[in-house]
């Protein structure tokens, strides 16, 4: 037999970024039974049962940082919770079996089964509250946009950076009530809005490729726990992103303050969200306008996932045909 050598240290990134593919290929598979049935819960169950059991298979000594909830709210996957099976590494875990379980539900683009994995103390604890995002792709010079100008400020200046005209540019944003004012901005600028109604950890890593997938920047308010697995990504294809909790009751500033969160107005851009090298996996559920969702045929099941190593770069995208079906436990 042929030993493979790998050098310590670059386990998470050799031998784990293929096997972080195969939890989300489990995970995407087993909610994709349940697509377009109008349950979510059922969905979502499905996704975090098949993440839970590959995760523990995995070689790793992980504790779950980004979660389905915090420890009395979620009983599986839940912040704090150990998993793998002890023998590797020590490693952050951040998983959203099922992003996007009501585009899952109805069976609309773009739901993924997304999880990064980064070294052991180095991934944001962030509390399950609303975090503020702003983010754009690779190739602008540092600080083109900041979530403290106004959205017209953001628009121009990116405008000016891409060159072209802001009328060139187009904004995602999650199509809530809270965007109302956000919305008229950006069009007041020229700008196009796309909008979505759900999936924001796809809607930040659209920015990394306007070519294809049409999207300059992502703007608004969605899910803390979304915005540190979008950071995963960011820091792993290039891209500037930056956050900020919405901590604005006492409840939540003292959720996040027992979560180590010290200042609650913190700005927090990609490092300190992610500090540490890290792999991302994601498997589209559904199709969408970056991964085809699981196709199902008599004796066979494809998947498409992208998954991507902060140390060099790297994106690899994995068609993959899966032939010995008995693996996704389905019944
Ligand atoms: C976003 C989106 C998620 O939650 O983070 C959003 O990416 C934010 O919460 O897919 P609201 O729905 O309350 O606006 C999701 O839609 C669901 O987790």
């Amino acid at each position: 037999m042929v030993a493979i050598t790998v050098q310590p240290g670059k386990v998470i990134e050799r031998i784990l970024s293929l096997e972080i593919v195969r939890v989300t290929e489990r995970a995407a598979v087993a909610a994709a039974r349940l697509r377009g049935r109008g349950d979510e819960m059922a969905a979502d169950q499905a996704a975090v049962d098949a993440m839970r059991r590959e995760l523990n298979n995995l070689p790793i000594d992980g504790t779950v940082m980004i979660g389905e909830g915090e420890r009395d709210e979620a009983p599986m996957l839940f912040i704090g919770e150990e998993v793998g099976n002890k023998k590797g590494p020590k490693v952050d875990i951040a998983v959203d079996p099922l992003e996007g379980t009501t585009l899952c539900a109805k069976n609309m683009p773009g739901a993924i089964a997304v999880m990064a994995m980064a070294e052991g103390g180095t991934l944001l604890n962030a509390p399950d509250v609303y975090m503020e995002k702003i983010a754009i792709g690779p190739g602008y010079p540092d600080g083109t946009v900041d979530l403290d100008a106004p959205a017209e400020e953001n628009i121009a200046n990116l405008a000016k950076a891409k060159g072209v005209r802001p009328e060139e540019i187009a904004a995602l944003v999650l199509e809530r009530p809270r965007h109302a004012d956000l919305i008229a901005a950006i069009r007041k600028t020229g700008a196009a809005v796309q909008l979505i109604t759900d999936g924001d950890v796809a809607g930040v890593i659209h920015t990394a490729d306007p070519v294809a997938t049409g999207i300059d920047i992502y703007m608004g308010i969605g899910g803390a726990p979304e915005g540190v697995l979008a950071a995963a990504a960011l820091r792993c294809i290039g891209g500037q992103m930056q956050g900020r909790l919405v901590l604005d009751t006492e409840e939540k500033r003292a959720r996040a303050a027992k979560m180590g969160v010290r200042d609650p107005r913190k700005k927090y851009h990609i490092k300190d969200m992610v500090r540490g090298d890290c792999v991302v996996s994601a498997t589209g559920v559904t199709g969408g306008s970056m991964l085809r969702g699981v196709r199902f045929t008599a004796n066979r099941i494809h998947t498409h996932t992208v998954v991507m190593r902060s140390v060099t770069g790297t994106v690899r995208w994995i068609d993959a045909e899966h032939r010995q079906l008995e693996k996704f436990h389905l019944d």
